[in-house]
């Protein structure tokens, strides 16, 4: 396990807080999950639960404001994120929840790529970890049961896109 794993999802929590990580394997190069992990703009390529997201600030650095609307059925219909960390050399990206109508306050997430030889292979492990505050009324392992059923959903559709798009590009021509 690579040092910065430790470094980037370890988190100061207070007693009102509650943190975890999901982890993902995908069969496809780290360049390819990036290139899709990367774009702030556009969670909607792999987050399915996201029906539509605007940037209201910024260009895509550091700074940037989404706003991001959800799917009807979920406890929440938007919520306003700021990109915190984009990291192209080390593949690092973390963005906070600065408002919705949301019960996730003080979300903040860190999503790390590490490239991964398994099985001979070109492939990627994604690690995502989170810290939030735990609503009030809930438990610490309603909320970690919550979202990492959220962020669970999010990087299988991401594996799933990632490997699709490599497999697209290493079509031999006709
Ligand atoms: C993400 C992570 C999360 C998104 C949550 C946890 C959310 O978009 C959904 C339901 C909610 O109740 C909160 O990486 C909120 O997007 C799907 C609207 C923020």
């Amino acid at each position: 396990v690579p040092e910065s794993v430790a470094v980037y999802h370890t988190y100061a929590v207070g007693p009102n807080q509650t943190c975890s990580a999901v982890v993902q394997e995908i069969a496809a190069p780290i360049s390819t999950v990036w290139s899709v992990v990367r774009r702030f703009d556009n969670p909607q390529a792999y987050k399915h639960f996201v029906k539509s997201c605007h940037v209201v600030v910024g260009d895509g650095n550091v700074g940037t404001l989404r706003e991001v609307h959800v799917i009807s059925g979920l406890p929440a219909g938007c919520s306003t994120e700021r990109l915190e960390i984009l990291d192209d050399e080390h593949h690092i990206l973390s963005f906070s929840m600065i408002g919705g109508d949301h019960r996730l306050a003080n979300y903040r997430s860190i999503t790390t790529l590490h490239p991964s030889s398994a099985e001979g292979g070109n492939k990627t492990v994604v690690v995502e970890s989170y810290a939030v505050d735990t609503p009030p009324g809930n438990t610490k392992d309603d909320t970690i049961v919550f979202v990492d059923t959220i962020l669970r959903c999010n990087l299988q559709s991401l594996a799933q896109l990632a490997e699709n798009l490599h497999k697209r590009n290493n079509q031999s021509p006709p």
